[in-house]
């Protein structure tokens, strides 16, 4: 039951193991809400308070905004964006190229969190950082600040709308790149959507302000990400940066599938499909430096395109990787604010650029700038607390199991969630067997998602991975896994492990089967001019399940997203005072817990608030 349940979580980010707040909790629907907005949301700060659903507020951590160097009167420079505005993409991508200058990209509102936060960080906390980077480090290339988990994260988890976060990184930020990650035709999920669904959503983020889209494929088959590809050159704005995920080692003799000239060949194809840019997607931090250096030499000999490299930092040593990489002619790479940096979230901002300074290819970022933003991030992660993964360090056990640095970090969240934290070599091991038994295809989600669900089934079920190859036609086998055995996410680099494939899917009755059309009406809505109107839409269409859940917790709790994350995930201290402003109810409330009863014979606890001077009772359901 409780392996099967999670197996089924499409999630593979999350760290809870049920399907969100709601789903955990359906008595939620029947109670009713309260009839103003000032209601719902102190509701929904009684509720946590009563739940504790993340324990209490981590201690002696520093309010993040106190750490925020003063930017409030420095001029707004010109920053990367500004640039791409006057070049347009294809001249954007020349001039990248040409300069002497490492362009950086900083990933700490994207992948640094999804690495080891779980992707939790919440636009609450990102809106102040961007506005202070749009003002300290405009040189960036650009903020990786969107896609990848944060859209259905956001909704699921912390219920938000992505599209306001993405409104709101904009506005706090107009003077740089904002990008984002698109997993091809699988968009922002899980598995592929129909191509009006990808070029909707290409347009919408567009218009919404994402500048550079890196587009990636979980197996590399660059026909798949041709219709996300296609409809960011319609835009004629956006820059689209295609990337190859990146396995093995070709430095490697007995390295016989992911080869240089592999890895030619499908930049070839990248190259033909019209990109900008040209993306090495290091996504679990396999790339050492001797191959790094032939690799980048040869796509700057063959290619004309920038190259941009991206990395996770797990063993350790990635920040050689970029030094090989610089060397050999590397356009740009990806770092993190160095508190969230470092083990399965990329390298260093401030090593990256201290590492290039004073040097031919120096980024052009000021080390100052970079590390004064750095107490910041420091004060977010603390508070951000319970949703570290527990990677305590560096692994050099990554070159075995080639697991990526996101999923890395969730595995183990997953195990111990499992009872099985102090087994997880054994994840890792059946990790790497199957991604030997399903014939080393790239992982990346969504095809990491396939291999980690297969190896915890095994280890869940007691399996040994031997067995279950020998015979996989005995075992139960996650939905994942028949999905992609049928092909569902395309055709593997190094072609089909048979004859496992065939014995596993004799006789399985066909799953659910991929949206391969979307309804007339939803089509409508995704057709219409209004952007409200075609967001909704996207939502329902990526995440039908959690943007349900997402417009019941609004209904229940009201827009929750202004609330500062210590309210939001810790709930109210007895005895303080906390002011709390919402966007849309005037006057700011000055709450205050008084008390919180005992729970009566139906578990409902009385919670007493003092809100602007009135006494407020609110009764809460302890699920405790
Ligand atoms: C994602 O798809 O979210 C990734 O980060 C892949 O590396
Ligand atoms: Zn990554």
């Amino acid at each position: 039951g409780f392996l099967r349940a999670l197996l089924r979580e499409e999630d593979f980010t999350s760290k809870r193991i049920a399907t969100g707040f709601i789903g955990d909790h359906p008595h939620l629907l029947q109670a009713p809400p309260a009839d103003d907005e000032q209601g719902r949301i102190l509701d929904y700060l009684a509720d946590v308070t009563v739940n504790k659903p993340h324990g209490v507020r981590p201690k002696d951590v520093a309010a993040p905004i106190d750490k925020l160097p003063n930017i409030k009167d420095l001029p707004l420079p010109r920053g990367s964006r500004d640039r791409l505005k006057q070049l347009g993409p294809a001249a954007f991508a020349r001039d990248l190229r040409e300069q002497d200058a490492l362009a950086v990209t900083d990933t700490t509102f994207r992948d640094a969190h999804q690495s080891l936060l779980a992707t939790r960080v919440r636009s609450f906390a990102l809106k102040p950082a961007a506005e202070a980077v749009a003002k300290l480090t405009p040189e960036l290339l650009s903020v990786e600040a969107w896609g990848g988990a944060t859209y259905d994260v956001a909704m699921r988890f912390l219920f938000e709308d992505p599209w306001d976060r993405l409104d709101e990184l904009r506005e706090a930020m107009p003077n740089v790149n904002i990008q984002m990650l698109l997993r091809g035709r699988n968009t922002v999920g899980y598995t592929p959507y129909p191509d009006s669904v990808c070029r909707a959503f290409v347009k919408e983020a567009a218009t919404s302000g994402v500048d550079i889209f890196r587009i990636f494929d979980a197996l590399n088959d660059v026909s798949q990400m041709r219709p996300a590809i296609d409809a960011v050159l319609e835009t004629n704005t956006a820059v689209a940066e295609v990337a190859m995920a990146y396995s093995g080692d070709l430095s490697d003799p007995n390295e016989k599938l992911y080869t240089l000239d592999y890895y030619l060949k499908m930049a070839e194809e990248i190259v033909k499909s019209g990109a900008h840019i040209l993306a090495i997607k290091d996504m679990a931090g396999l790339l050492r430096p001797a191959a790094v250096t032939k690799l980048v030499t040869a796509l700057r000999r063959e290619f004309d395109l920038p190259v941009h490299v991206h990395t996770h930092d797990t063993a350790g040593g990635q920040l050689a990787t970029y030094f090989a990489a610089a060397q050999a002619g590397a356009d740009a790479v990806d770092g993190a604010s160095a508190p969230l940096s470092g083990t399965t979230s990329q390298p260093s901002l401030s090593a990256i650029v201290a590492a290039f300074a004073h040097t031919r290819r120096d980024t052009g970022l000021s080390l100052e700038a970079v590390s004064d933003l750095e107490p910041y991030w420091e004060a977010v992660r603390g508070l951000y607390l319970p949703f570290e993964s527990g990677t305590p360090g560096p692994t050099g056990r990554v070159y075995r199991h080639e697991i990526p640095g996101g999923q890395l970090s969730n595995l183990r969240a997953q195990a111990t969630a499992l009872g099985l934290a102090d087994r997880f070599e054994l994840i890792e091991d059946n990790y790497a067997a199957v991604n030997e038994m399903l014939g080393r295809p790239t992982k990346v989600t969504p095809s990491s998602k396939v291999v980690g669900d297969l190896a915890l089934h095994l280890v869940g079920a007691g399996v040994d991975p031997a067995d279950f190859a020998a015979d996989p036609q005995k075992y139960d086998i996650p939905d994942s896994v028949i999905a992609f055995l049928r092909g569902e996410l395309g055709n593997p680099p190094g072609g089909w492990p048979e004859p496992l494939r065939t014995r596993a899917l004799e006789g399985r009755s066909e799953g659910k089967a991929p949206l391969t059309e979307v309804p007339e009406e939803e089509q409508a809505h995704l057709d219409a001019d209004d952007s409200k109107e075609r967001r909704n839409s996207l939502n329902r269409l990526l995440f039908p399940k959690p943007t349900e859940e997402f417009l019941e917790h609004r209904r229940r709790f009201g827009n929750t997203s202004a609330l500062d994350d210590r309210e939001f995930f810790y709930g109210l201290v007895e005895g303080r005072e906390t002011l709390i402003r919402l966007p849309d109810v005037r006057t700011p409330l000055l709450v205050r817990l008084d008390a919180i009863s005992e729970p009566d014979d139906k578990g409902m606890r009385n919670v007493v608030a003092n809100v602007n001077g009135q006494i407020r009772p609110m009764r809460v359901r302890d699920r405790s």
